[in-house]
């Protein structure tokens, strides 16, 4: 059907309903606005490394050019509204890659504060880090430790950077944790609620994400907020991270509009 198809067959007949109403409205303007915007977005950023490779890059330059997108999507994120971006940017299972690719991730850190740390200040975005600061090396953790501390109190979007973070490690710490109080005698384990594992959590003070995106078209949670992520919307795309755009947010924001809106009016 060509372009205008959809829309001439439902005009023939005169048939408009109020859910297309609302598409046809969405599809002209670029920025999502008004309720319903997503206060917590989670993104996997996938598909770096398939980027580079189908232009006979290396991977390296694949995760460069993911750089690039998260400073894009953090200032788009911001720009509508967002309260909380959270961004996947080295899980647990990363270890296994290649060494010299994990030490290059492991600069990047560095590499992007270095050049976007003062227009965060400016922003007043707080960073903040998710995962084991454990197994990362020193110069990472001094990277990011410094910007964490130097936007403690800034007040407007909080880019949490999920960083040698594991799903399931994260609440195994959180039960051995109330575990190692109950056989303390400090909580009664039939008292306990969801309330007391979540504050265990890494995301503790964090809204559950509203929306998820995976890019690169992967259908997985790939260990990712497990528990967070219980009510979440899922919106996935076939889009390499280094080609993520405002665009693809911006969809992704309407499309979690229009189905906060159908379940709304239920
Ligand atoms: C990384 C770029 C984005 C695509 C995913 C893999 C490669 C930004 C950071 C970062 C992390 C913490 C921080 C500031 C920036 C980052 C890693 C990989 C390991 F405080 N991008 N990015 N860290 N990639």
């Amino acid at each position: 059907m060509g372009l205008f198809g959809k829309w001439f067959r439902k005009l023939r007949v005169g048939a408009f309903t109020a859910e297309d109403m609302e598409r046809m409205r969405a599809d002209d303007d670029e920025l999502p606005s008004g309720d319903n915007i997503p206060k917590h977005v989670a993104i996997i950023m996938d598909g770096n490394g398939r980027w580079a490779k189908m232009r006979g890059l290396p991977r390296i330059a694949g995760h460069h050019n993911g750089m690039k997108a998260v400073k894009r999507i953090t200032k788009a994120a911001d720009r509508v509204g967002v309260e909380v971006l959270t961004l996947y940017a080295f899980s647990t299972e990363n270890w296994k890659r290649p060494k010299a690719e994990v030490e290059f991730l492991m600069k990047l850190p560095q590499e992007f504060l270095a050049i976007e740390l003062e227009e965060l200040i400016e922003n007043n975005v707080q960073v903040r880090m998710m995962g084991d600061r454990g197994q990362l090396p020193d110069h990472t953790v001094a990277a990011v430790e410094e910007a964490v501390r130097r936007t403690a109190h800034n007040t407007g979007l909080i880019l949490n950077f999920a960083l040698n973070y594991g799903s399931r490690h994260e609440m195994l710490e959180a039960v051995k944790e109330v575990a190692r109080q109950a056989a303390a005698g400090k909580v009664d384990p039939e008292a306990l609620e969801e309330a007391d594992f979540e504050k265990r959590l890494l995301s503790s003070g964090l809204p559950d994400p509203d929306l998820l995106i995976r890019t690169s078209g992967e259908l997985r949670l790939s260990n990712f907020m497990l528990w967070q992520l219980a009510y979440s919307e899922f919106w996935f795309t076939d889009v390499f991270w280094p080609e993520f755009g405002e665009r693809h947010l911006y969809d992704a924001i309407r499309e979690y509009q229009r189905r906060a809106r159908r379940y709304g009016g239920l």
